[in-house]
């Protein structure tokens, strides 16, 4: 099981409950979409999805990108049990949509980047090895099925 330090936690969960959840969600989603155009594909009936501003201002991207952060702060609120926490997603993700887990990781690295950059210097390195560590367990929580 992972360990994580009071410290480690206070740092995830402090930041995370400043986090605009919806807003970041759409956000991360659309960069995703925009940067690793192939993830596109797991998304064909979402309709536009031609350039930055079509993705980001998509109504389907947005209601998506939230839904899957709030999954993500499940993780957040039970760190000592995250593989559980993923367990059914881990199963439709690999077994039902069969997404590289190569993508959660990528999705993991594009949220540390908007949390840099909304939150700036207060997202020290401390917090950037929280998250990354974070990230890291999810990605791996939600690939389970595939191991
Ligand atoms: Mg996934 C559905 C969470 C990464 C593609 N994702 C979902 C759902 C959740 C979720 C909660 C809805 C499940 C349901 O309807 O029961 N996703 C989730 C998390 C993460 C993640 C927590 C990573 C942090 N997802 C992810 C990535 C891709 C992807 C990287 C593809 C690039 N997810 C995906 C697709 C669906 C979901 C295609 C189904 C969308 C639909 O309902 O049409």
């Amino acid at each position: 099981m992972v360990h994580w330090t009071a410290e480690e936690k206070q740092y995830i969960q402090g930041l995370w409950s400043k986090v605009d959840v919806a807003s970041i969600g759409g956000e991360a989603l659309a960069t995703l979409l925009f940067v690793y155009p192939w993830t596109q594909r797991f998304f064909q009936d979402f309709g536009n999805l031609s350039s930055y501003a079509a993705i980001s201002s998509n109504a389907k991207v947005k209601a998506h990108g939230k839904k899957v952060f709030n999954a993500f702060g499940e993780g957040v609120k039970h760190l000592d049990n995250i593989k559980e926490t993923f367990a059914k997603l881990s199963e439709l993700h690999c077994d039902k949509l069969h997404v590289d887990p190569e993508n959660f990781r990528l999705l993991g690295d594009v949220l540390i980047t908007l949390l840099a950059a909304h939150y700036g210097k207060e997202f020290n390195a401390c917090y950037h090895a929280a998250f990354q560590k974070l990230v890291s367990v999810v990605s791996h929580a939600l690939a389970h099925r595939y191991h």
